[in-house]
C-alpha cells in the first residue's frame, strides 16, 4: 500500500524542523516506516542547489531563476526519494515542499502565481501533499528563533514586509485549501504544537498515535 506524503510549512524558525523529528517519532511508535527530509535538498543533486539558493546576497537570483532552481532540486528530490519511499510504503515527511515556492517565490518575490503553476505541472504532474501542516507564528518571534542559530541562511536577511508577505501567502493557501492543509499554532510549547500536529494527523490521515 502506498505512504502518505506530510509537508511542514511556515515561516522562518516557525519549529519545522523540530516538529519533523518529533511527528517522525509518534509515526514510528506507531509501526510506520517513516522518511524525513527537506526542501531545498533531500537528495545529492538537490542539497548541491540547496547550496546555491541558501547562501549568498538577497538579491543573488532573478526571482524566475530562483523559482526554476527550487523546482529543478524538486524534480530531483520526489523522483529519486519521495515517490519511491511513497510506493513501497513509507510515510515521507518533508520540511518544505511546493507551497514554499508559491509562498516565498510568488508572494514574496513576485513571480506570477500563474507562472508558478505552469512550472510545477511540468515538472511535477499533479504530484501533492497528502496532508500539509502550516505552522503559524508571528514574523518577529519566528526570526528570533531562527537568528538563535549560528547558521542565518539568505532568506532570513529578506525584509520584515517580505516576511510578512510570507506569513500571510501560507494562511492564504490554508484558507483555499482546507482539505489538505491544517493550520497550526506554533507560538505555544513545543510540546503543545507536537499534540496538536498529532491531533491533525491522526484525524485526516486516519492513523492512531501514541499521545
Ligand atoms: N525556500 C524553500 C524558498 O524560498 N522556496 C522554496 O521552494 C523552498 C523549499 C530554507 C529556505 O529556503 C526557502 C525558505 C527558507 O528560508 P532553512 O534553513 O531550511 O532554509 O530554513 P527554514 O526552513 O525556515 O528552517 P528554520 O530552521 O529557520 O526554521 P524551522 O525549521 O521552522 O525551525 P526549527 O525547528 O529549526 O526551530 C528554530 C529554533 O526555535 C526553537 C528551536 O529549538 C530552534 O532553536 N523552537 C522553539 N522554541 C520555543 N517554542 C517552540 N514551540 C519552538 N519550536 C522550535
Amino acid at each position: 500500500m502506498r505512504g502518505r506524503f506530510i509537508t511542514l510549512e511556515g515561516g522562518e524558525g516557525a519549529g519545522k524542523t523540530t516538529q519533523r523529528a518529533r511527528l517522525a517519532a509518534m509515526l514510528r511508535e506507531a509501526g510506520r516506516e517513516v522518511v524525513e527530509t527537506r526542501e531545498p535538498g533531500g537528495e545529492a543533486g538537490a542539497e548541491a542547489i540547496r547550496t546555491l539558493l541558501v547562501s549568498g546576497e538577497p538579491g543573488r537570483w532573478e526571482p524566475v531563476a530562483e523559482t526554476l532552481l527550487h523546482y529543478a532540486a524538486r524534480a530531483q528530490h520526489v523522483a529519486r526519494v519521495i515517490a519511491p519511499a511513497l510506493a513501497r510504503g513509507a510515510w515521507v515527511i518533508s520540511d518544505r515542499f511546493a507551497d514554499s515556492t508559491a509562498v516565498y517565490q510568488g508572494a514574496g518575490q513576485g513571480v506570477a502565481a500563474a507562472t508558478i503553476r505552469a512550472i510545477d505541472a511540468a515538472s511535477l504532474a499533479g504530484f501533492a501533499p497528502d496532508l500539509t501542516l502550516i505552522l503559524d507564528i508571528p514574523v518577529a518571534d519566528g526570526l528570533a528563533r531562527a537568528a538563535a542559530r549560528a547558521d542565518t541562511n539568505r532568506y532570513e536577511r529578506f525584509d520584515a514586509a517580505f516576511h510578512g508577505r510570507i506569513r500571510e501567502g501560507f494562511l492564504a493557501i490554508a484558507r483555499a485549501e482546507p482539505g489538505r492543509c491544517a493550520v497550526i499554532d506554533a507560538t505555544r510549547p513545543l510540546d503543545d504544537v507536537a499534540r496538536a500536529i498529532g491531533e491533525a494527523v491522526g484525524a485526516r490521515l486516519g492513523v492512531t498515535l501514541p499521545a
